[in-house]
């Protein structure tokens, strides 16, 4: 039988009601201002602030502690061509025919097309791929938990991270994209989740004036006749 883990004191961090108040209010202030960018500047980042990126990224739930990610970083120029090329032939066949209508019409406000500058442009290409299961001993396989809300999750950890550290991201879906299993290598056990450009934004960087949606929108609330604040 395996052991459980031993526990620890849990260390709260033990804000105040005030902080508790204006902390939830800075936190919703500057996640609202994260917009997904595709024009990026070639400005260079220190290799230590992607590495502390990828650590809060792995600070994230999941099934059974399996952590089940592995983030590829790509700043290697030839690597980067290597993924824009191949990206953009598989969206340039996308947008020509394997989107239906629908999807097209959708996209269309954002102004998308096959054309990736981006992915050779950002200093880094984050690429997360999630883990379906792990080799045990003599090769043996051991599944992993709710692999797509946890590496979800992770990817969330992951942009607000980048956010916070005041650099900007775009969470591109090349499809297929099992062409990033062949260009970096990876095992049998992973499969392509996320591609994330990250970087500073062009100078002269423009974003669609998109609105999100209000709270009465996205939020339901059942807080009973007791409910006192
Ligand atoms: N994967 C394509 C199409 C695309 C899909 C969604 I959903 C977007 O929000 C944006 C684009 C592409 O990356 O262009």
């Amino acid at each position: 039988m395996p052991i459980q883990y031993p526990t620890v004191a849990l260390e709260p961090l033990g804000r105040t009601e005030e902080e508790m108040i204006s902390n939830a209010r800075d936190v919703f202030n500057l996640m609202e201002r994260r917009r997904s960018v595709r024009d990026f500047s070639d400005e260079a980042i220190p290799f230590g602030v992607i590495e502390d990126l990828v650590r809060t990224a792995s600070t994230a739930p999941s099934g059974a502690h399996k952590q089940p990610w592995t983030f590829c970083v790509v700043s290697d120029p030839d690597m980067k061509k290597r993924i824009r090329d191949a990206a953009e032939k598989e969206e340039y066949e996308s947008y020509h025919g394997r989107m239906p209508d629908e999807w097209l019409e959708d996209l269309a406000p954002i102004g998308t097309d096959w054309n990736k500058p981006f992915l050779e442009v950002a200093p880094y290409l984050i690429v997360v791929f999630k883990r379906a299961y792990e080799l045990g001993p003599e090769g043996k396989r051991r599944k992993n938990y709710y692999v797509e809300e946890s590496v979800g999750l992770a990817c969330g950890f992951l942009l607000a991270a980048i956010h916070q550290a005041g650099l900007v991201a775009l969470t591109h879906t090349p499809s297929p994209m099992n062409f990033l299993t062949t260009i970096l290598g990876r095992p049998e056990n992973e499969r392509p989740f996320l591609l994330i450009p990250v970087g500073k934004p062009a100078a002269e960087c423009r974003v669609p004036a998109l609105e999100r949606k209000a709270l009465d929108k996205v939020m339901v609330s059942f807080r009973g006749s007791a409910s006192r604040t």
